[in-house]
């Protein structure tokens, strides 16, 4: 495996940073995970965009152009000889010293990119579904760190997969502070109620996921009513369909939350035609390399 450290390749045991990197010491710094299908980089420029996003929003500048990031991620994929891959994209505050002030980082961010194969769930899970629960640990708060912001620092998500993984489960709902449904730990949350979808709003303290994006607009055009619109865990409980999306689950069904079983057990109508034409889209869309 070859691995881009700021413009340079390293094998995988020689790919190293810092120990007074930012992004060690603190979670400084912020992420993408991009998925690639037969040689096309889905939604590349969307990931960049959120990229370039979360580090204005922190104050981090990314120390190359979006065009530039591009070239780099694709150089990696071509290096790797990867037609099908996961790439995570981590940029972090690069070298400082033992406190946390960023002004102490004097040298440039650190330009990270990983490409490699991703099995989020064994396969057997999307045919069968997942069992989730919701968890006690609440989705960060927006004014204190927005879920927006996909920083390096996912302790908050950690601790309900950990809370999940103890109650035997695949995956945590994780509610906002209001106790409305907010997402999961790594995945955007829909219902489908009759003929319609429903996802939480952004607002609610929720990542706007780009596979969330991808399905409402899959969702439009096919004329299924989709909304943005706030959950609680009683509609999830009485949903017909559940499934969560995100790059490295793609779509994948739910078929009990809390111990409610949702709609017949098995994984939904509407979402196994969402799921087909997500894959035809990822089949045709992309950056190609
Ligand atoms: N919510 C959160 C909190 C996320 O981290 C999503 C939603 C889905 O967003 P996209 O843009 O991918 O549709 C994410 C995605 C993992 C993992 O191992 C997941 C994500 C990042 C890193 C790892 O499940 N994020």
């Amino acid at each position: 495996m070859k691995i881009y450290i700021d413009g340079k390749f390293y094998e995988e045991n020689e790919a190293k940073i810092s120990v007074f990197d930012h992004g060690l010491l603190y979670g400084d710094g912020v992420f993408e995970g991009i998925r690639s299908y037969n040689r096309l980089v889905f939604k590349l420029r969307e990931h960049i965009d959120r990229l370039f996003e979360s580090a204005k929003s922190i104050m981090l500048t990314i120390p190359l152009s979006r065009e530039e990031l591009i070239k780099a991620v694709i150089l990696t994929l071509k290096k790797n000889n990867l037609k099908d891959s996961y790439i995570r994209l981590v940029v972090t505050r690069g070298k400082g010293d033992l406190g946390l002030d960023p002004r102490k980082c004097k040298g440039k961010p650190t330009v990270i990119i990983i490409a490699d194969k991703i099995a989020l769930y064994p396969q057997t899970l999307y045919q069968e579904g997942l069992k989730i629960i919701t968890v006690p640990t609440i989705r960060n708060l927006p004014e204190a760190l927005n879920p927006q912001i996909k920083s390096l620092n996912y302790l908050n998500n950690i601790l309900a997969k950990i809370e999940a993984t103890n109650a035997g489960c695949d995956e945590a709902i994780m509610l906002d502070s209001l106790g409305y449904v907010a997402e999961c730990t790594g995945d955007n949350i829909f219902i489908v109620k009759g003929k319609n979808l429903y996802t939480p709003p952004q607002c609610m303290g929720t990542l706007r996921g780009i596979t969330r994006d991808a399905v409402l607009e899959i969702a439009r055009k096919n004329k299924i009513p989709a909304h943005e619109h706030v959950i609680t865990r009683h509609e999830v409980y009485i949903s017909d369909e559940c499934f969560l999306t995100g790059t490295a689950a793609e779509i994948i069904p739910v078929v009990a939350v809390d111990g409610r079983v949702i709609g017949d057990g098995r994984p939904g109508k509407i979402t196994s035609v969402l799921l087909k034409k997500f894959r035809e889209l990822t089949k045709r869309e992309g950056i190609r390399y």
